[in-house]
């Protein structure tokens, strides 16, 4: 457990906190250095810069509020090993020895490599899958069991479920198959995991058609194309028709060709939009989903029964190739 009254003792949230309340003040940190001192500290992206743009903290104020935020969840162990990896130290991963656990195996890899995506099996057990189903069922105020209940205010028109620090959701984070995953794929152990949020996904209706999100990407499209991984945690089964994960299968590999055949002058995301077709990904409760983030992606239409219920998470080393420059 940290101490409270005492600093951090992390000279990039400093900086961090400078450029987004004393624009100027201080130079940028680089992307992927800002998106590990954040998953480090716990903190979700968004919901830190909304705190600093509204707020307009001291400094003492803004590591006030990172304590916080997460609890008793920043031990200082997990603080010494961020501090040990933003000044350039090698660090294991943050579930300890990954030696022993079951990763992806070699037709899972090979699956990777021509498809740009993997359905991790049993990425969480049934039971901390259900767990975190049941967490986010009770935050939006609805009952699994009452269809009824599942369009409440509380959703808005949107899938996106603002739960992040459910303990049900914070376990499934420290899930070592996940990291195991992870490691092979990045082919590295110092991972960050992200603080994400949940969806929710309930079947259409007249008054509540699907919102979204359609075909698209997270990244920039400017070359030099990198890797990065983006996952979906099924916390119940789903089914291909039940608003299930959807991507371009081995766009990754086709990406550099097919911006060469976008039309002059076309938006290549409109044009992707037009032109390319998703497959629907179905899979059980506790699988999750890796996918390349140069694969075009997005949520489908439910037109089952059942909500299709998930957590979102990522992981990514402390530093890797990271492009700012978004083409469109
Ligand atoms: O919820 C989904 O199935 C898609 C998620 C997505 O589009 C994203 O995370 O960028």
């Amino acid at each position: 457990m940290i101490e409270t009254g005492t600093s951090l003792g992390i000279k990039e949230l400093h900086t961090y906190w400078a450029r987004e309340c004393a624009p100027g003040s201080a130079a940028p940190l680089p992307q992927d250095v800002a998106k590990t001192l954040l998953a480090g500290l716990r903190l979700n992206v968004l919901e830190t810069l909304r705190y600093l743009h509204h707020q307009r903290p001291s400094y003492a104020q803004f590591e006030a509020w990172v304590r916080e935020c997460h609890g008793d969840e920043l031990t200082e162990a997990a603080l010494v090993r961020l501090r040990r990896a933003l000044a350039g130290e090698t660090v294991g991963a943050e579930v300890g020895n990954l030696d022993d656990v079951e990763g992806l195996d070699a037709d899972e890899l090979a699956h990777w490599h021509e498809h740009g995506y993997v359905i991790l099996r049993d990425a969480i057990s049934v039971e901390a899958a259900e767990a975190a189903e049941m967490a986010i069922y009770d935050f939006l105020g609805m009952s699994r069991d009452d269809p009824d209940s599942w369009y409440r205010q509380s959703l808005g028109h949107s899938i996106w479920v603002p739960l992040m620090r459910h303990p049900a959701l914070v376990a499934n984070r420290r899930s070592p198959r996940i990291h195991k995953a992870h490691a092979q794929l990045w082919g590295r152990e110092d991972l960050w995991v992200t603080i994400d949020q949940g969806g929710f996904n309930p079947p259409e209706r007249a008054d509540w058609p699907f919102p979204g999100p359609h075909l698209h990407w997270d990244a920039t499209l400017a070359e030099p194309h990198c890797l990065d991984l983006q996952g979906i945690v099924y916390l119940a089964d789903v089914a291909e028709d039940q608003g299930a994960f959807s991507c371009v299968p081995g766009f990754h590999r086709k990406l550099k060709q097919w911006l060469k055949s976008v039309p002059e002058g076309a938006n290549v995301h409109s044009h992707a939009g037009r032109t390319l077709t998703m497959k629907p990904i179905a899979a059980r409760r506790g699988d999750m989903i890796i996918w390349h983030h140069l694969l075009p992606h997005g949520s489908s239409p439910n037109r089952a029964q059942r909500p299709r219920v998930v957590q979102y998470m990522s992981l990514r080393p402390t530093r890797f190739a990271y492009t700012e420059e978004w083409k469109s």
